[in-house]
């Protein structure tokens, strides 16, 4: 039995544009950084290819066609009770290349659409800006988010598409995960993360700390956008709800040695400052004196700061998969600036997924309780959390199991926080409630979905939708208010 939540709490789904819609380049659509990413593997990294180049897996240009399916899907969603749904706006079906000088009308009609549909079926919208998805012209042309003119080209975004469905969509969020560049202790993983959140790419002998150098000023950047984004949002309807969103994964020790500590302290701190920035419009201390001490954070304006703090979120939106353990290299002390001064162990307590993902349930009500200690009162939408799986389709039926135990595992956790925690969560939206492409490896077969899609990793298959046994389990999760686990 789990705890029963209030009526208002927002149950749904979460996907992204680019992992699902497909169509690429139809209607105007202009090329994304998700683009030109083949598809990865299981422990075999996505390859960020110059342009499109013929031959290639490319898997986000199909996805899972959701932009032609969107209707029959959504059914699917609204027969399991969700009272959300979370998409991103694609931004190049908006500005196909980020600088255009108009918006592309085929673009802001799609989404038109999409919400009407979505509202039809009660479902109520979350919109994120900007997914791992920009435009791939930004990159060529500015350099990504190394380039200050980058703010204002979000927001000239952000402002067509708030002003487009003011009346439609309440909850927005601005960038997706946006501390995930921040994940500097695997070289191949960080570059892939600088890649999705800031369009940044590096010379094969760069170091970590030129790396992490340039990605702490693309982040201001990417910050201050947001925060001007949150104040003209506020204008044009102040009754938007407009959120930070990052990964939350608890850090723990390897050991109660005294520098493991230390080390966990300091790699929370590198993430840290994003959340800081977003709820109270400032960096925190040891950020400040890190980026004095480094210089790695040059260009930053009066202007800037002011412009944080007018843009405060008004909640925050998180994404929970697992738990790190932190260890540090040796007994001496951790800076921030200190990357290789520790690294990510296994956490020999806990069962891990078969992409090697840590399972910890509890550490999600921790981390929440962590939050709200951190940041009292505010809101907390919990925006993706998932299981990502290999399923077996036999006899037209899905057998997922391994999946349903997580996500009870770790909706009774959320209950808990809320009801005996006394912390304001007001939404679980589960990652990929359909299946969808991974982003990290571009499989079709890491699946996440209550509802199976008949693709596979080439793309190839009929498209068809089944219903999982995990369909069934989160309907009745959301007809009994979280009861019926
Ligand atoms: P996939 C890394 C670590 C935590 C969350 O991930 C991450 C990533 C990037 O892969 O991304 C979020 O598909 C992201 C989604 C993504 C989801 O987690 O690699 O916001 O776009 O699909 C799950 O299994």
């Amino acid at each position: 039995m789990g705890l029963k939540l209030n009526d208002d709490f927002l149950w749904g789904g979460a996907i992204a544009a680019h992992q699902a819609e497909g169509a690429w380049n139809k209607d105007g659509k202009g090329v994304s950084i998700a683009d030109i990413l083949t598809a990865g593997a299981n422990n075999k990294p996505r390859e960020i290819t110059d342009g499109v180049i013929e031959g290639l897996n490319y898997p986000n240009h199909h996805g899972i066609y959701f932009y032609e399916t969107y209707k029959e899907d959504l059914a699917l969603m609204a027969e399991m009770g969700f009272k959300a749904f979370r998409t991103s706006i694609a931004w190049t079906r908006i500005f196909p290349n980020g600088d255009d000088a108009e918006p592309n009308e085929a673009g802001l009609k799609f989404y038109d659409d999409l919400f009407d549909e979505m509202h039809k079926l009660g479902i109520e919208p979350v919109v994120t800006l900007n997914h791992f998805e920009m435009p791939y012209h930004l990159v060529k042309a500015y350099g990504g988010w190394s380039n200050r003119k980058l703010i204002d080209l979000f927001v000239k975004y952000a402002t067509t598409v708030f002003t487009r469905y003011q009346d439609k969509v309440t909850y927005w969020m601005t960038h997706n995960e946006i501390s995930n560049q921040a994940n500097l202790t695997d070289d191949v993983m960080s570059e892939f993360m600088i890649w999705t959140n800031s369009g940044l790419q590096f010379a094969k002998d760069t170091t970590p700390e030129e790396k992490l150098a340039a990605m702490v000023q693309a982040a201001h950047f990417e910050l201050v956008a947001s925060a001007k984004a949150v104040k003209i949002g506020h204008e044009i309807n102040p009754d938007f709800m407009i959120g930070g969103m990052l990964n939350v994964a608890p850090l723990y020790p390897a050991s109660p040695k005294p520098a493991d500590m230390l080390a966990m302290q300091k790699a929370r701190q590198l993430h840290d400052w994003f959340s800081d920035v977003h709820i109270r419009g400032e960096y925190p201390a040891e950020f400040e004196a890190f980026a004095k001490r480094t210089g790695y954070r040059p260009d930053i304006t009066a202007e800037d700061r002011n412009a944080l703090r007018e843009g405060i979120v008004d909640y925050l939106a998180v994404s929970y998969y697992n738990s790190t353990v932190i260890k540090a290299k040796s007994d001496r002390d951790t800076n921030l600036e200190d990357v290789k001064g520790y690294e990510i162990v296994p956490n020999p307590e806990i069962p891990v997924s078969d992409w090697g993902w840590g399972i910890d349930p509890q550490g999600l009500r921790y981390t929440l309780n962590e939050l709200n200690d951190q940041y009292p009162d505010l809101p907390i939408m919990i925006v993706e959390n998932g299981f990502g799986a290999y399923d077996e389709v036999v006899d037209g039926q899905v057998h997922d199991q391994y999946r349903i135990d997580y996500l009870k595992a770790h909706v009774a956790e959320v209950e808990k926080a809320v009801v005996n925690d006394g912390i304001p969560v007001i939404g679980y939206l589960s990652w990929g409630p359909i299946d969808i492409v991974s982003a990290g490896t571009g499989e079709m077969s890491k699946r996440y979905g209550y509802i199976y899609v008949d693709l596979d990793d080439m793309g190839e298959g009929s498209g068809e939708r089944l219903r999982k046994d995990s369909f069934n389990w989160y309907k009745e999760v959301i007809a009994s208010h979280g009861v019926n686990l």
